[in-house]
């Protein structure tokens, strides 16, 4: 059974992590609008992924004995000023994530939840990766720079890339 504190605690995150899919929805739709169709697919494959987190949770807080909450999502940004920009964002959007995950995890330890503990090592370990896809996405985009072919090429790859391990 988890703590009422912990509960409130795994609700947030839920919400963050319906945002996070929320926003990878807008910036799919973005790319998708203005001709990136690869990069497109590649984001809607990630805004999917970002819901498998939040059910992931979801279910997780109802097995404990919580009650999982239907969060309320805001409508996130729609319009940007390139592929860079997105990329620049996704960045700073997943550290902004693993900071909050690393919190819960500290709480968890605080109130000694350790089965709690244990089921977030997931989490952990997935921010790391997304953050450091993103840091290679933003690698690549610097050597493309305004290099037309280069970013035609780009957009072609990134619609094979895998999202994360296991998935395509
Ligand atoms: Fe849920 O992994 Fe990103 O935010």
């Amino acid at each position: 059974m988890i703590s009422k504190k912990i509960e409130k605690a795994l609700n947030r995150q839920i919400k963050l992590e319906g945002e996070s899919s929320h926003y990878y929805l807008a910036m799919a739709s973005w790319c998708e609008v203005n001709g990136f169709n690869g990069i497109s697919k590649f984001l809607y494959k990630h805004s999917d992924e970002e819901r498998m987190h939040m059910l992931k949770l979801f279910m997780y807080v109802n097995e404990r004995g919580g009650h999982a909450i239907t969060p309320e999502l805001k409508s996130p940004q729609s319009n940007f000023k390139g592929v860079p920009e997105i990329f620049q964002h996704i960045l700073e959007h997943e550290v902004m994530v693993s900071k909050e995950i690393n919190e819960l995890v500290e709480q968890c330890l605080s109130e000694k939840d350790y089965t709690t503990h244990n089921f977030l090592q997931w989490y952990v370990t997935e921010q790391m990766e997304e953050e450091r896809l993103a840091r290679n996405i933003l690698d690549k985009l610097n050597l493309i720079g305004n290099d037309k072919s280069g970013m035609y090429m780009f957009d072609r790859d990134l619609e094979s890339m895998k999202t994360e391990d296991g998935a395509e």
